[in-house]
């Protein structure tokens, strides 16, 4: 069966979405296999999940905001659940994302200089979800 891994944001566990977002994958027929609050968070490990966008200009406040407080992290499963996810997600930009979405539906717009807080992370393809479900979980 087909899985991904999902981030709930600071920002998401901060604002109390948790009860939200785990909602909409229990009613969408999702499993959630695995499911960890990480109280705290390291820099290296954001920065290797982010290792395509940390020479970026805009990566340092990602960084972060990404290490600012406690994250939701896990893994479902189900058919097609690596694109489904992220249609349920939404687009990057709170402002762009639509109705209907988690991050049309919750996310915040950023101010000028701010990082993007956009509530929940998913991998964006089968190579993704491997590499990131291994870097969260897997002992190294
Ligand atoms: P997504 O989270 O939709 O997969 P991504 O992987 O391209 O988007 O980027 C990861 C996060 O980095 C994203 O949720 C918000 C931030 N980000 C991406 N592109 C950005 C940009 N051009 N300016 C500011 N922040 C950006
Ligand atoms: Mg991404």
């Amino acid at each position: 069966m087909e899985q991904t891994f999902f981030i709930i944001k600071p920002d998401g566990v901060k604002r109390g979405l948790v009860g939200q977002v785990l909602k909409r994958i229990e009613q969408r027929g999702f499993t959630i296999e695995k499911l960890e609050l990480r109280s705290q968070v390291s820099e290296e490990l954001i920065d290797q999940h982010y290792q395509d966008l940390v020479g970026q200009s805009f990566y340092p406040p990602i960084r972060e905001f990404m290490t600012s407080g406690p994250v939701l992290v896990g893994i479902i499963s189900g058919p097609k659940v690596i694109e489904t996810w992220r249609t349920m997600m939404g687009v990057t930009r709170p402002e762009e994302a639509l109705p209907g979405t988690i991050r049309g539906d919750f996310a915040k717009a950023a101010g000028e200089n701010q990082a993007i807080q956009n509530v929940v992370h998913g991998s964006d393809s089968e190579e993704s979800a491997k590499r990131e479900i291994a870097l969260w979980f897997e002992e190294k």
